[in-house]
């Protein structure tokens, strides 16, 4: 059965410069589950290309499994000739490639983070060959994953010898880029359990503070994931904000959880719709240029044309918060709310305090109006009944 796409050409049609990216693995996940088998499938990425770029979209990412691990050099040289046509007939881009540390059963224990050292040299020789075809099909950003980096008990490993593994491997996979000079920068995605019970590093704080202790920090960001910090019970938007203000959101994985569950991997939007204002709010407020990479996929109930509704539904639910967002930029109260608590915090947002002998007295010699600080409140029901209103469209 094949149901006539009904979607309409309005404002919330995707276009290439939106920059809506997906992996292989989103639009061509099989929809196996840990209790059930594959429900649809397997989708040639030939044909992935052309479907996203029919839909719109700007670019698909790919793990190192374009080419199954078993390909001869010269099926290696077919499969990829043939996805670089597809990419070339349709304008598709590639800006993100990514390797595979998880499914193969030697990475059981982790891949960098791997007790058994030959299982680590392992995982440096297929990261490299990922690098070497990302690089090849012109990918800039390099996300890097560590799914099973983690343990069930920590008896297996001291977690500073692990941390010392995954630092070597990084470090070492900077220099590789480095001495091949690829124009490629790390980013660096958390997650804080599940396949393994704990994972190191499992938050995008985390792997913020990781990457100030490597060798070149300058090369590596972070690759957030909305359901990732969700699944830690923390505010997505909070730890985009934190890589940004660094200059380290070098990429970021957009999908929707509930609460409480393991990683779903919803389309964008369909839960928590205010945490996805919020989030794409922060990202159009910054101007922030990079990939909106949709690591999510399809319901398993789902054929193939329900594969292709989760795809557009992802990226038009993104382009309808955009213009929710510039509602909310545009509305008279809202701004006056924000404004009058402008007002209150003291100049423009964003200006530093300094330091000065002069100012500490002058601070010291203060006296406040303890009794009006105590008593002001700050209208902040009013201004999140108003976003509420806003998004429910009755503004
Ligand atoms: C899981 O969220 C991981 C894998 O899907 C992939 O390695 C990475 C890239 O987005 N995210
Ligand atoms: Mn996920
Ligand atoms: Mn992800």
């Amino acid at each position: 059965m094949s149901r006539s796409r009904t979607a309409p050409q309005d404002a919330y049609t995707p276009r290439p410069e939106h920059h809506f990216t997906f992996g292989l693995w989103t639009v061509g996940n099989p929809g196996r589950d840990p209790f059930g088998e594959p429900v649809r499938p397997p989708l040639p990425p030939t044909r992935i290309v052309h479907k996203l770029a029919e839909l719109g979209a700007y670019g698909v990412n790919l793990h190192d499994d374009l080419v199954p691990p078993d390909a001869s050099p010269s099926e290696r040289d077919r499969i990829v000739r043939e996805f670089k046509a597809a990419l070339t007939a349709t304008g598709l881009r590639v800006p993100m490639a990514t390797t595979n540390l998880f499914s193969d059963p030697a990475f059981r224990d982790g891949a960098f983070t791997s007790h058994d050292a030959r299982v680590r040299a392992y995982a440096l020789q297929k990261t490299m060959a990922a690098i070497d075809l990302g690089a090849e099909l012109g990918a800039t950003t390099y996300v890097c994953w560590g799914g099973r980096e983690g343990v069930e008990t920590n008896a297996a490993k001291d977690p500073r010898a692990a941390l010392v593994w995954y630092r070597d491997a990084v470090n070492f996979l900077c220099e590789y880029v480095r001495a091949k000079r690829y124009d490629m920068r790390f980013a660096l995605e958390a997650k804080p359990n599940e396949p393994r019970g704990d994972i190191f590093l499992p938050t995008t704080g985390h792997m913020l503070a990781f990457i100030y202790t490597l060798d070149h920090p300058d090369m590596v960001g972070l690759n957030p994931e909305v359901a990732h910090e969700q699944m830690a019970g923390l505010d997505f938007s909070h730890a985009v904000a934190q890589a940004l203000e660094a200059g380290k959101l070098f990429h970021i994985d957009l999908n929707a959880q509930k609460a409480g569950r393991f990683d779903q991997d919803l389309r964008f939007g369909s839960d928590d719709l205010k945490g996805a204002f919020f989030l794409v709010k922060l990202l159009e407020d910054a101007r922030w240029p990079g990939m909106r990479h949709f690591d999510s996929h399809a319901y398993r109930t789902e054929d193939e044309e329900g594969v292709w509704d989760f795809a557009y539904g992802s990226m038009r639910t993104y382009l309808i918060l955009k213009e929710r967002v510039e509602r909310f930029n545009g509305d008279p109260e809202i701004q006056q709310l924000l404004a009058d608590l402008g007002r209150r915090a003291g100049g423009t947002i964003g200006e530093r305090l300094t330091f000065s002998a002069e100012r500490a007295r002058a601070l010291q010699a203060e006296t406040f109006d303890l009794p009006s600080m105590r008593r002001q409140g700050y209208a902040y029901e009013r201004l999140d009944q108003l976003t509420v209103e806003l998004l429910l469209g009755v503004r």
